[in-house]
């Protein structure tokens, strides 16, 4: 009896010790959601030519991005990405190009003119780092409120990203999130 009370004493102890450690760590990773370790926020810019995506892994130290897709088919504006002269979009086109990064670009699918999406794997993605890209988006709305060439913020509303998570350990973990009227969207997983 006596020797069951004092584990039980010790194993309250080592949890107490755990609760703490996961809060630091939740805290660095998201202010908003203490839950989460593996993380991803990703912005668009509107722009001409140019638009622009980034990426930042927000993650705790542990996780890194494997790949990132972004999926157009569900945006409310029927959005295309316009690579090449003619064909889909409108005026200017532009192809996809890497502005900046931190990260490791293994391999990017490019989407053809008129596609919808586009992959891009990282060699090395940790946390911290950040990946930009430009390349030239339209709509494809009869009634457009900036017109074809210009896409806002309720059109590329329902634009999806995936996301692929690998932590230090080799656990894996796939999250989706659409962006909102505010050009913006958060990525959250290995959520506790
Ligand atoms: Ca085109
Ligand atoms: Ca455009």
């Amino acid at each position: 009896m006596k020797y069951s009370l004092s584990g039980q004493v010790k194993l309250s102890m080592a949890l107490v010790v755990i609760g703490t450690a996961n809060l630091t760590m939740a805290s660095i990773t998201d202010k908003t959601d203490a839950r989460c370790e593996a993380a991803l926020t990703a912005k668009f810019t509107e722009s001409a030519p140019r638009d622009r995506f980034s990426f930042v892994n927000t993650s705790s130290a542990a996780w890194s991005v494997k790949n990132i897709t972004v999926e157009l088919a569900s945006a409310k504006g029927n959005l295309v990405f316009d690579t090449q002269r003619g064909g889909a979009g409108v005026e200017v086109f532009q192809p996809y190009r890497l502005e900046s990064t931190s990260a490791e670009v293994a391999d990017v699918q490019i989407p053809d003119d008129g596609g919808q999406t586009i992959t891009i794997r990282f060699d090395k993605f940790p946390a911290g780092a950040d990946y930009v890209f430009s390349i030239d988006i339209d709509d494809q709305l009869t009634d457009s409120s900036l017109g074809n060439i210009r896409v806002t913020g309720g059109e590329l509303t329902g634009t999806t990203v995936m996301a692929e998570f690998v932590s230090d350990t080799g656990a894996r973990e796939t999250q989706t999130a659409s962006f909102k009227a505010d050009y913006k969207t958060n990525l959250m997983a290995a959520c506790t």
